[in-house]
């Protein structure tokens, strides 16, 4: 194919544009919040910070006395996805065992 005009941006052998337009964005990030109660024991706190957080004994042990302490505290930051499936599986695994524990996300700005 001989063409003298091809636009810059687009293939010669199919003439579709493979330029992009949109400036592509990066993907948002969500802070993933653990709120204080007076009930839900703090052992319990600390297991679900190392089962779904993956912190170790030492870090979960300090998320937890800070939520206590402070009343909320940063569990991990993540995208949308799977910000939302980690806040599904403490309210899930605290409504198993009958404690108020609340856990939510905010986006990171
Ligand atoms: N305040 C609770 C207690 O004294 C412990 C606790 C810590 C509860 C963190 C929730 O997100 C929480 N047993």
């Amino acid at each position: 194919m001989t063409d003298k005009k091809q636009t810059p941006g687009t293939t010669r052998e199919l003439g579709v544009a493979t330029r992009s337009k949109a400036k592509p964005k990066k993907p948002s990030l969500y802070r993933v919040l653990l709120l204080n109660d007076d009930y839900t024991p703090m052992e319990f706190v600390v297991l679900v910070l190392e089962h779904i957080f993956n912190k170790s004994r030492e870090e979960a042990t300090r998320i937890m006395l800070h939520v206590h302490n402070y009343g909320v505290g940063v569990c991990g930051v993540y995208p949308i996805e799977v910000a939302e499936t980690k806040v599904t599986q403490v309210m899930d695994l605290a409504r198993e065992h009958q404690h108020p524990l609340q856990c939510t996300k905010e986006r990171e700005d």
